[in-house]
């Protein structure tokens, strides 16, 4: 007898490709298929089928106080009183761009989008414009979104479906992008002598999060900040997932290092759909009406998704969960490496805040090659394992684990009782 999530998977096959509206959806790499979600609150996920799950993906990221808080749902709803979009300025915008640039550090002005792909392909065409220079280093395994220009040895859904470097990129496009190793100064300084006064900006995601969780050596994006400044190169930071997760002003704020322009996303938008842009107005300028380079958007700063990202900001400043988050994320890792070193396991668990990610591998992971080194087959068996005891990790080893607001002392250890069984069976 199929479940209603296999019915409605068949269906969704029929109608759309792979029967998911975004690839990582459809659990190619840990197998199986796809639970289809009826209702989430808190942190848990309601299938269709009536399971409820204790979610570690957060809707991958946005849903940093949980799914459906009051008080962004109300928000929606009286915003929805005064209509869905207009087309015009709305006096949503201007709050919402007084709350990112009060918070993020390096932002002075913000434009608003309506994805993470629209901010960092933005960030792009106006570091390009901004300096007249064209190529642009990323690095292996780093997720900016489906961009042309970044889908090059990206990680996300495009790595786990084994495909780094998508189809449909024009060579001469890829040729504008090098690809570096995360965590290695010296081909930074090596990529900027080779490619001298061609580089427009270097784009990286601080603590990469698209390949697991990488976190930075010591100095290393200082050194990145330093490289950029004395050879005229833009340093953009892609926070649409650190941001505002990883403090209310993400890595710039709590590494101190602070980039030209920076991508957001996700959390900005309550859950409704969003993407941003920030920076120095020096470079922001360059933006069309203003300047050359032309950015646009039907529905950017829609005032739906203002009204839900303006309360989720307001939530993240009146009750400053950062703290306990950290706590709760420090629990869970910990609790899972002791109980994968009691059952002999070797397993990496880099944490920061309330993000980690389970690498199965015999030493730290500083790089995309020793993230595609770990033994993957072994994630694939504890999602499974977890997934059918009521835990919801993302569903590639190639993804990071979040942490709400709701995910409390209770919820940790149940978890970790669920995680123990699962590693018994292994
Ligand atoms: P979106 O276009 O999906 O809103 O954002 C793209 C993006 C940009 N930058 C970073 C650092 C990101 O992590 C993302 C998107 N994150 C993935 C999860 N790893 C979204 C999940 C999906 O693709 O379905």
């Amino acid at each position: 007898m199929k479940t209603e999530s296999e019915s409605l998977f068949e269906k969704a096959k029929k109608l759309i490709p792979g029967g998911v509206n975004s690839p990582v959806r459809a659990f190619r790499s840990v197998g199986g298929s796809p639970f289809f979600t009826k209702r989430a609150n808190g942190c848990h996920l309601t299938t269709v089928d009536g399971q409820e799950l204790i979610d570690y993906v957060c809707t991958w990221g946005p849903a940093i106080h949980g799914h459906n808080h009051p008080r962004i749902r109300e928000a929606i709803s009286n915003a929805l009183e005064q209509g869905t979009s207009f087309g015009t300025p709305g006096p949503a915008e201007v709050e919402m761009a007084e709350l990112i640039t009060e918070v993020v550090p390096s932002v002075e002005k913000v434009r608003m989008c309506n994805s993470g792909t629209e901010a960092t392909m933005s960030c792009i065409r106006l570091a390009r414009g901004y300096t007249g220079k064209s190529k642009i280093i990323k690095f292996a395994g780093c997720y900016h979104g489906h961009v042309d220009s970044l889908l090059v040895k990206a990680g996300s859904g495009a790595l786990t479906l084994g495909n780094p470097d998508s189809a449909g990129v024009p060579d001469s496009l890829a040729r504008e992008t090098i690809v570096l190793p995360y965590n290695d100064e010296q081909a930074v300084e090596d990529a900027l002598l080779e490619n001298k006064d061609e580089i427009a900006a270097i784009i990286i995601e601080p603590f990469p999060a698209n390949c697991g969780l990488i976190l930075p050596k010591p100095g290393y994006l200082e050194k990145l900040r330093s490289l950029c400044t004395a050879n005229k190169v833009l340093l953009i930071f892609d926070e649409v997932m650190t941001g505002f997760r990883l403090g209310i002003g993400g890595v710039q704020e709590r590494t101190g290092v602070t980039p030209d322009l920076t991508a957001m996303g996700k959390i900005i938008g309550g859950g409704l759909p969003v993407g941003a842009l920030g920076g120095k107005t020096e470079i922001m300028d360059y933006l069309a009406p203003l300047g050359p380079v032309y950015q646009a958007g039907t529905l950017s700063g829609n005032p739906l998704a203002m009204a839900a990202g303006i309360e989720s900001l307001r939530i993240l400043k009146e009750e400053n969960p950062y703290e306990s988050m950290e706590k709760m994320g420090t629990m869970l890792a910990v609790g899972i490496i002791e109980i994968a070193k009691s059952h002999g396991i070797a397993l990496q668990v880099p944490q920061a805040g309330s993000m980690l990610c389970f690498y199965f591998s015999e030493s730290q992971v500083d790089n995309f090659d020793q993230a595609i080194a770990c033994k993957h087959e072994r994630f694939n068996t504890i999602f499974q394992k977890l997934l059918s005891s009521g835990v919801y990790l993302p569903p590639s080893s190639y993804e990071t684990c979040f942490l709400s607001s709701q995910h409390n002392e209770e919820i940790i250890s149940l978890t970790l009782e669920k995680i123990k069984s699962a590693f018994s069976s292994l």
